[in-house]
Order: C-alpha cells, then sequence, then structure tokens
C-alpha cells in the first residue's frame, strides 16, 4: 500500500502497463486474449461485476440478438467454435452471456479484469508518451496504449421527465435491468419505447401483465424472427464450413451472410406481382433484416424501391392487427424509410396487440409530460401504473467515451473536439489522442456490420500497429487532423448516398437532446472499410503520425503530406 501524504492525499506510484483496455464485453475480451498472446502487461477495467458488456447488462425479458448464433460469434479460435454449440437461430442475452464467460474462463482472462471499476479520467503525458487513467474505486493505473472497448449501445438514455423521484411504483431500464427476478404477474405496467428492446421486451411480458400499456413516439418496421430450435446437422455444417463463411462475410457489406441472399438486382426490375411474390416468400422465412431489407440491392438507395418494401411491412401489420385505429398507428410514417432507423425483429409484436390486455398511446400527438407518484401522465391524459419500464435506448457510439475525461495531447479535451459530432480516422483514433485506440468508433463500421467480425478485425489492426510501433523504436502513433478531417467527410458522404440520415435514429444521435446531427457509424460496408485500413498500413501508416521518443523523425508519408 502506498504511503498517505501529509493531509491524507496519496503519493501512490501508479502501476504502469504496457496496455489498459477499457470494457469486458466482446471486444475487451479478445482485446485481452490478443494482449496476453503478445505477453504484453495489461490491466482491463470493467464497470459490470461480469464480464459480457452489452450482454451483461441488458438482461430484459425476451432480449435476444437480431443476428444468427452462428454468426454473432468470435472467429479467431477454432477450439472455441468446436466446444460451443449455440440452441436457437436467435440466441438469447442468457445464452451470449454464458457463451462470453465461457470465453472469458476458457483463456483465463479474469485475472487481468478489475470489475465494478468505472474509469473516470484518462491524461495523456506528452513527456512520457504514458496515459494516466483513474477510476470511481480510486485506482491510478498508466500505460502505454489504450484500448477503448467501451460500447456502441452501453450508456442508457431515459428522459428526463419531472416526478420519477415520486413515483411510488417500480421503475426500470431495459439497458440496467436488474440481476434480481422482476415479477410482473398481474401488474399495470407501462412500457415507454418501441426500439428492440421495447419490441422484444413487450411480447414477452404481455403475457404475464395484468395490464400492458405501450408507450409509442414513432411506429417501427418490426419483422419476424421466426427464431427456432437449431435443426440437426445445422450447427455442424456451420463449424465444417466456416472458413467459406468467413470469406465471404468478409467481402460482404454487412459481415454477415444470409439465406436466402439478395436478389442482386433493382426492385425495379420485377412486376408488382413478382415483388409481392418474394417479400411474401421472405416474410414467411423471417430472420436477420437482411432477408427482407436486402432482396433488392437498391432498397436502402432508392426512395422508390423503399417504399416498396416498407408499404408491403405496413400491409402486413394492417392484415395482423385487428383493430384498424391501432395498425394505422403502428404503421411507421411515409418519410421514415425502413431500414433507417435500426429494423428489429420480434416474435409476434403486432400480434400483441390483439390481446386485450395491451393498450396502445400514441405519445408523438400527446407527449409524456411527467411521472406522477401513480402513473405517468401525457398531454391530454393520465395513467395508473405499477410498474414503469424505460425502453428509451442509448447515447450510441459516443456516449461511453464523452463519459470519461479524456484529455490529449496539448490539453485537447474530448468533449471539446466531438462537440460538433464525432471526428476520427477509421473510427479508431482521434486527432490529438496518442496511442488511444477505440474499437467499434463513431466513423467505424460498429454497428453496420457483424459486431463480432468488424471487431476482431479493427483489434488485430491495433495489434499489428502496436507491433509496428515496437519493432520500429516508436513511442507514438496519432492520427494527423488532415487525415481525420478527409475520414469524417468520407463517412458522411457515403451515408449520404444511402438514405440511412433521413430517420430521426440514434445513428444520428436524434434521439438524445442536443446531441449534433450527424452520422456516426461508416456505411460503405466491411468489404471498402477493411481495405481502406489494409491500404493505409501498405501505405507506411498513411495519415498517421508515428514518432520516437525524442520526436525526432516522424512517419514518412505524413512529413511528405
Ligand atoms: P432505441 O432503438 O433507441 O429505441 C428507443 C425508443 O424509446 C424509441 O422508440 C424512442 O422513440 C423512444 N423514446 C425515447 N425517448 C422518448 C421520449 N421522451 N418519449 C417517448 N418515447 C421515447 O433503443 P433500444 O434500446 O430499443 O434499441 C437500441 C439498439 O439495441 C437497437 O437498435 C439494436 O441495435 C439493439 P423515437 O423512435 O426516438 O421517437
Amino acid at each position: 500500500m502506498a504511503p498517505a501524504a501529509e493531509g491524507g492525499a496519496t503519493t501512490q506510484t501508479p502501476e504502469t502497463v504496457d496496455v489498459i483496455v477499457v470494457g469486458t464485453g466482446m471486444m475487451g475480451l479478445y482485446a485481452l486474449y490478443c494482449l496476453r498472446e503478445r505477453e504484453m502487461s495489461t490491466i482491463a477495467f470493467e464497470a459490470g461485476d461480469g464480464v459480457g458488456g452489452t450482454w451483461y447488462w441488458n438482461r430484459y425479458p425476451g432480449a435476444r440478438c437480431d443476428m444468427e448464433s452462428v454468426q454473432y460469434s468470435y472467429n479467431f479460435s477454432k477450439e472455441v467454435r468446436d466446444e460451443w454449440n449455440w440452441t436457437h437461430r436467435y440466441a438469447t442475452q442468457p445464452e451470449i452471456l454464458s457463451y462470453l464467460n465461457h470465453v472469458a474462463d476458457r483463456f483465463d482472462l479474469r485475472r487481468d479484469i478489475r470489475f465494478e471499476t468505472r474509469v473516470t479520467s484518462a491524461v495523456f503525458d506528452e513527456k512520457t508518451h504514458l496515459w494516466t487513467l483513474e477510476t470511481d474505486r480510486g485506482d491510478v493505473a498508466r500505460a502505454r496504449y489504450c484500448i477503448m472497448a467501451t460500447g456502441s449501445l452501453s450508456t442508457p438514455f431515459r428522459p428526463d421527465f419531472p416526478g420519477i423521484e415520486d413515483y411510488q411504483g417500480e421503475w426500470y431500464h431495459g439497458g440496467t435491468w436488474p440481476h434480481h427476478e422482476v415479477d410482473l404477474a398481474g401488474k399495470r405496467v407501462g412500457v415507454i419505447g418501441t426500439g428492440s428492446t421495447g419490441i422484444q421486451l413487450t411480447t414477452e411480458i404481455a403475457p404475464v401483465v395484468k395490464h400492458l400499456t405501450v408507450f409509442q413516439r414513432t411506429a417501427n418496421y418490426s419483422t419476424p424472427a421466426r427464431n427456432r430450435p437449431l435443426r440437426e446437422g445445422e450447427l455442424d455444417e456451420f463449424k465444417a464450413n466456416h472458413a467459406e463463411w468467413f470469406r465471404e462475410a468478409t467481402y460482404s457489406h454487412t459481415g454477415i451472410t444470409s439465406n436466402p441472399p439478395s436478389t442482386n438486382r433493382s426492385a425495379h426490375d420485377d412486376t408488382p406481382e413478382e415483388r409481392q411474390l418474394l417479400f411474401e416468400d421472405r416474410w414467411g422465412i423471417g430472420g436477420q433484416p437482411q432477408i427482407i431489407l436486402a432482396i433488392y440491392n437498391d432498397i436502402n438507395t432508392d426512395q422508390e424501391a423503399n417504399d416498396m418494401v416498407a408499404d408491403f411491412v405496413r400491409q402486413k401489420i394492417r392484415e395482423i392487427v385487428d383493430d384498424p385505429d391501432v395498425a394505422e398507428l403502428l404503421c411507421p410514417d411515409k418519410g421514415q424509410p425502413i431500414g433507417s432507423k435500426r429494423p428489429p425483429i420480434d416474435s409476434g409484436y403486432f400480434e400483441m396487440f390483439n390481446l386485450d390486455n395491451v393498450s396502445l398511446v400514441d405519445v408523438r400527438s400527446a407527449p409524456i409530460e411527467r411521472i406522477t407518484p401513480t402513473g405517468l401522465c401525457t398531454t391530454d391524459d393520465e395513467y395508473e401504473l405499477d410498474v414503469i419500464i424505460f425502453a428509451t435506448g442509448f447515447d450510441a457510439l459516443t456516449g461511453a467515451m464523452l463519459a470519461i475525461d479524456i484529455r490529449g495531447r496539448d490539453g485537447v479535451v474530448l468533449k471539446d473536439i466531438w462537440a460538433e459530432g464525432p471526428q476520427t480516422n477509421l473510427g479508431i483514433m482521434a486527432a490529438g489522442l496518442p496511442n488511444m485506440f477505440m474499437i467499434h468508433g463513431p466513423g467505424s463500421t460498429s454497428v453496420k456490420v457483424n459486431m463480432f467480425i468488424g471487431g476482431e478485425h479493427q483489434i488485430d489492426w491495433i495489434m499489428e500497429c502496436i507491433e509496428h510501433l515496437d519493432a520500429n523504436g516508436f513511442v507514438c502513433i496519432e492520427t494527423t487532423e488532415e487525415a481525420q478531417a478527409d475520414w469524417t467527410a468520407h463517412v458522411q458522404e457515403v451515408a449520404n448516398e444511402s438514405l440511412q440520415p433521413v430517420a430521426d435514429s440514434w445513428y444520428v444521435g436524434a434521439n438524445i437532446p442536443g446531441k449534433p446531427r450527424v452520422y456516426m457509424p461508416y456505411f460503405g460496408g466491411f468489404e471498402r472499410y477493411w481495405k481502406h485500413c489494409d491500404e493505409i498500413v501498405a501505405d507506411g501508416y498513411r495519415g498517421f503520425r508515428l514518432s520516437r521518443s525524442d520526436s525526432s523523425e516522424t512517419n514518412p508519408s505524413v512529413a511528405a503530406e
């Protein structure tokens, strides 16, 4: 224990390691594994009392992944693949959390992890080229490199409705669901929000609650998950053909393969009758959103093509929901292209509105004003509720990084440089923050690509980069402002070629009051992204400044710019 200085402050010498990893979700764990393989010293800080990140926190009833379990898995270890057997086409949260725990145990990763410890600040020292991180438990640790595996959807957002402190019922947020059993049976439950969380959760709890009131601000295009146990042989076949699958996924836009795949033609190439047949067929197959959203190759870019699919989903909603007024409310507006908000998949969501104990309240026309001691008030009515569940989403992609006081070279403060929206190079580094790497950062493929494939690729890139620096006597890598500006502009350009930025989604930060409206993920596709990353390396880390300890030498490719 370090001696206490006069006045009670400690003069503790911070422990110094090669790399600090922040967060031990899917990618924090993989980063730890890679560092262990390279015999680099490391500490990981984790806010939860267990590993798993998103899958640790989001333990609300019905939580499930909307990507096929076999594809939503690590690729780096054949052993893990061989020994782990997914049970369903789409895995539940507990199953995914068990998988991540299994990986942590298998590679003995826990011994480097400090649980229940949240990083509060990270400050770069230009003289020593070390980052100093502090935590809410008083840890002070230094490292040559930081890997910020802080998650894309890890900062829960709860609207600031007045009155919550006087509410006498129970309230929960999907993203911080308690570990203990929550008994909703026989209760009047209100769920605010109809994103993926709200859709999964309401469908699961509707049969047990006394009454469920769904407070909807924006209707959502949800399509059937048609989840089922994996068929005999299906898993073995996937494992046996993993290499081919991996190649196909790597050369794809999303890092995901779909069966059936896209027709690879325009929606305009088919007659209305042909389209209808195809839509009906895909609706019957169901599954991950691509099954329907990628039927044609212009759904994401051509408003008319998009309308064709959107109209079909609206037609389905009207067929399923008995009450025509409720059906109309559940139909998304024409101005919201399908796929421009994250598309949910469901297991009977629209059917749920035919139950007698379920009602839908439109809080777009009459917004929620306040929480009362016994429920909540909208501008035109009052609702008595025993339980309120906030399924109101997350401060996506930038929230977790901005929650840490990050200060880089020349006193650069991340909050200031991202005040008008995030700026990064490749979504991996931000100017002014040398040796700090982000996983799934804004400007990377992140949430638009299979997050295992995309994240593993980024970590492999970072490992190669650190090896390159160490092997060549460099102590620092930092993106140049110019390269960052170019990449950030490219991210916007690519998004603007599509319908992605049209809706008020968390992709553009529209769900968080006051957040700058900027399309944050990279929508150029995985193949284009990793090829670009490779080219940068092949060009001697083009756009990055590499320096030695006396700052005498910089990357020749930067000097030549
Ligand atoms: P989402 O998709 O951001 O959904 C949040 C929902 O909460 C959405 O329907 C919002 O309506 C609603 N919301 C937010 N604030 C309010 C207020 N003030 N009043 C009423 N309704 C509100 O979060 P999820 O947790 O469902 O899903 C996040 C991702 O996790 C998901 O996309 C998958 O990638 C997995 P809005 O649409 O903004 O009008």
